[in-house]
């Protein structure tokens, strides 16, 4: 396959309510769009970046940066050499990881790039995502991540209307002052039989630990990240000190810290997100490791539109991916999306079955929602 080239699109998707995370409030979503145009078909990476380096180290204009000036030369340059006489020709999603390694770090830049050449890759052949990746189901349980809410009464109202829409499972994002009275006053209202957990985007030290453990009586299916990223034996202490199980997200950017994670202790579960690992590939990698070990995994999400959601949906479909994944309908976020939007059936999201991500962009819409764009040519 021949890279003609990308094209980097903006765009400003509102969302239907502000959500408030430990490390800030969001009221829009600012989404980098890769078009991948070749000599097949075209496809479309989706980079998770956030607007502003507060998940991450990574925010979008970076992401555009350094794409255009480093990972979209680097990739040209591949293709160039593996086009010379006696060469394999052209390029493969496959090797998309290879030719980028160079370049340190970028992960989710790298993920969107390789997302999109393998949906042109896939829609060229015929397959599909969730064909590609190996997934054993065709449809997954859906879960909701609700966020910090300025009462208790009002958290009861959301998480009530999400259990009325039929999620399988509420992940409550929790930090310092908004912790165990929340988990409480949903156990209480709704039961011991919802599925419930809890997410702190490292909003916690290992100081805490005697009030973490306070969560123990709840029986959470987990707490995620509660310590800062790089506090991988932070996370093997606490989890010795709470009977809680300690998931992992923000530390989690490879296959490898996976394997060093897991070996130390410092996780019993995972939350793989495909951007924050450097793509589909690495996080079907992380699923392979976790599963010969023991360790159960659940795909993450970071605000997708239709296209990451889709991709997401058939990495869920994967047999290790136990839990349900923050892979919700669309409206959870968006009153309209840019492609045809995911709609829970009783709790679950169907895996889409078409070639590629078996979904594309409404031309009217991604047009409605684009506030810039830019063509970079590949060799
Ligand atoms: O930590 O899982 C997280 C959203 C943005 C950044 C980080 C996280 C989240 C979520 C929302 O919890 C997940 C979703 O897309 O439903
Ligand atoms: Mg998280």
């Amino acid at each position: 396959m021949k890279l003609q080239g990308v094209e980097l699109r903006r765009i400003t998707m509102p969302l239907v309510a502000p959500f408030r995370t430990s490390f800030g409030t969001e009221h829009e979503r600012d989404v980098l769009l890769l078009r991948a145009v070749t000599d097949g078909a075209e496809g479309w990476g989706e980079c998770v970046a956030m607007a502003e380096p507060l998940y991450s180290s990574e925010y979008a204009d970076a992401a555009a940066d350094v794409l255009r000036r480093f990972l979209l030369p680097a990739l040209s340059r591949h293709q160039e050499s593996a086009r010379r006489p006696g060469g394999p020709g052209g390029i493969a999603a496959s090797d998309v990881g290879h030719a980028l390694a160079p370049i340190k770090g970028h992960r989710m830049s790298k993920a969107a790039l390789e997302m999109a050449v393998l949906d042109a890759e896939l829609r060229t052949l015929g397959r599909s995502f969730a064909g590609e990746l190996g997934a054993v189901v065709d449809r997954v349980p859906s879960g909701v991540s609700v966020g910090i809410h300025d009462t208790i009464p009002a958290l009861l109202d959301a998480v009530d209307g999400y259990l009325s829409d039929g999620y399988q499972r509420i992940k409550l994002k929790i930090e310092p002052g908004w912790d165990v009275e929340p988990v409480r006053a949903v156990r209480e209202r709704f039961g011991d039989g919802v599925l419930l957990q809890v997410d702190a985007n490292t909003a916690y030290t290992l100081g805490d630990a005697r009030h973490l453990a306070r969560l123990d009586p709840f029986d959470l299916l987990l707490i995620e990240q509660p310590l800062e990223e790089e506090d991988v034996l932070g996370h093997a202490e606490l989890a010795r000190r709470i009977q809680t199980p300690v998931c992992l997200d923000e530390s989690i950017v490879s296959a490898q810290t996976a394997a060093a994670a897991i070996t130390l202790g410092a996780c019993s579960i995972i939350n793989i997100k495909p951007g924050r690992v450097g793509g589909y590939l690495e996080a079907r990698r992380i699923h392979d490791l976790a599963v010969a070990h023991g360790v159960a995994v659940w795909c993450g999400g970071m605000l997708e539109t239709g296209l990451g959601r889709a991709a997401n949906a058939a990495l869920a479909a994967l047999p290790g991916f136990t839990l349900p994944g923050d892979i919700s309908g669309s409206d959870r976020f968006y009153r309209t999306d840019i492609t045809e939007p995911f709609v829970l059936d009783d709790g679950h999201i169907a895996v889409p079955a078409g070639p590629g991500l078996g979904v594309a962009p409404l031309p009217d819409l991604l047009d409605k929602f684009t506030t810039s764009t830019e063509w970079v040519s590949v060799g």
